[in-house]
């Protein structure tokens, strides 16, 4: 099959290279000339360690069963076109973002061959597909869905790290405009995963996919509640979640100093926008609420011990561990240490932050020295949990440091080694400082 795959993000470029594989021809694209530039040159656009990615794009550069371009007239024989685009969501308009997806509509539709498949991988608010992209696939197009073209969605389920094996392992909701649409995109999905591919209607497909992720997003809210209390109550939150999550029912996440990343700060936005003016889900956004209040916490907590305890003349000195949103991640979409900065810009400090994955962040002080960073500093706060930070010492940390706070909000350093040192650590969960 001829298969073109819209926007060369995490999520398309291993669609598009695995449907390459399978013996397809397809074609990846995009508007960022340098992604397309890249791609067709053997490199790997993203940073970040995704395991196959690479021989996979050489293998099918020079099957030539793949590649890149900027040209959507070139993909116009496609028999499929396949939308992973981004779809953020404004919150404080609780308005989705519609104009990548829109965008790539519109190029499609002015592209779109009669008889082809349309599947929308991004996620999307339940009601999307047939109420947003339809009419404009129509519109332009002057196909109708159903007689002249297929359409569906089947959400990606892809996690940084292990793209290709979720990819080609994990099941697939399908969910199509009619048995026609579903028919194909079974014959498509059947070369991309080994996984059960479920079929159903459009809507229930988009109800899953938010489901998933809002539901992953209270499961952290829940840790994140449980750590304040705990904090507060000077007990144990890791040690309670052990002996918790010992029952096989339980299944208590991990407290932190914040929830980002490109899907589960918004996926939860997306569902309450698709119920709007039906249902107002109150739990799940009162969870989304709690773990966006993380970074200010952290803030609070770190300004609350400095105006006990901070004696030194001048700005305090605070060193940030971490910028992506993820460890041994380069991504710092929806950054949590980005909103703890801002929190604590306001007040007498000086901050950097270090990150040894995520290359020249220009808008907040940044550094990739790890040394530099956390000399002469008089608060540590551990962010993100890179593998890197699990070697640091508290002895390193006591030679570098002028001040003597350490708060770790990921469980990174030992309790134990920090207790029997010259250093004041506060870890998220274990009793506040
Ligand atoms: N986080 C916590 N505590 C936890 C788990 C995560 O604070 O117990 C934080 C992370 O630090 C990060 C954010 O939440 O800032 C998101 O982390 P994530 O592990 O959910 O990673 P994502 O954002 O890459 O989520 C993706 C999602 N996959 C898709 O949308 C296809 C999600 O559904 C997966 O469950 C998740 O990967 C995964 O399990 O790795």
């Amino acid at each position: 099959m001829k298969v073109s795959v819209v926007g060369m993000g995490y999520v398309g470029i291993p669609v598009a290279l695995i449907l390459a594989e399978s013996g397809n021809n397809v074609i990846g694209l995009d508007i960022d000339e340098k992604k397309i530039e890249s791609l067709n040159n053997g490199y790997y656009p993203i940073e970040g360690n995704e395991p196959g990615i690479h021989n996979l794009l050489e293998k099918t550069l020079q099957s030539g069963n793949f590649s890149a371009s900027l040209d959507f007239s070139s993909a116009s024989d496609s028999d499929v076109w396949i939308v992973c685009v981004q779809t953020p969501f404004n919150v404080e308009e609780f308005e989705p973002n519609f104009q990548p997806l829109g965008s790539a509509i519109e190029s499609i539709s002015k592209n779109l061959k009669k008889g082809a498949l349309v599947v929308i991988e991004s996620t999307v608010p339940p009601g999307t597909t047939t109420q947003f992209v339809v009419p404009i696939i129509e519109e332009i197009s002057g196909l109708s869905v159903g007689s002249d073209f297929l359409i569906g969605h089947c959400p990606e389920r892809v996690m940084p790290g292990k793209l290709i094996t979720n990819l080609t392992t994990y099941g697939r909701a399908m969910g199509g405009f009619d048995a026609n649409s579903l028919d194909k995109m079974e014959e498509l999905y059947s070369m991309v995963t080994f996984g059960d591919l479920e079929r159903m209607d459009i809507i229930t497909a988009e109800v899953v996919k938010t489901f998933e992720n809002t539901y992953r997003d209270v499961e952290i809210a829940i840790a994140n509640d449980f750590a304040k209390y705990c904090d507060e109550m000077g007990v144990d939150f890791f040690n309670i979640r052990d002996i918790v999550n010992t029952v096989e029912s339980r299944n208590l996440h991990l407290p932190g100093g914040g929830v980002g990343g490109h899907c589960i700060p918004k996926d939860t936005w997306l569902l309450a926008y698709g119920s709007r003016g039906k249902y107002t889900p109150e739990l799940l956004i009162k969870a989304r609420e709690v773990n966006d209040s993380m970074p200010k916490y952290v803030a609070k907590r770190t300004l609350s011990y400095l105006s006990n305890k901070f004696s030194q003349k001048g700005p305090c000195k605070i060193a940030i561990l971490g910028l992506s949103y993820l460890g041994e991640s380069d991504d710092t979409r929806n950054s949590p240490t980005v909103e703890l900065v801002r929190c604590l810009e306001s007040e007498n400090v000086e901050i950097l932050v270090h990150d040894h994955i995520v290359r020249g962040y220009q808008k907040i002080p940044f550094s990739s020295n790890l040394d530099d960073t956390v000399k002469g500093s008089d608060v540590v706060i551990l962010m993100v949990a890179h593998k890197l930070y699990s070697e640091i010492s508290a002895v390193y940390l006591s030679r570098l440091m002028r001040g003597k706070l350490v708060i770790d909000t990921r469980d990174v350093f030992s309790v134990q080694e920090f207790t029997e040192s010259t250093l004041e650590l506060y870890s998220l969960g274990r009793g506040a400082i």
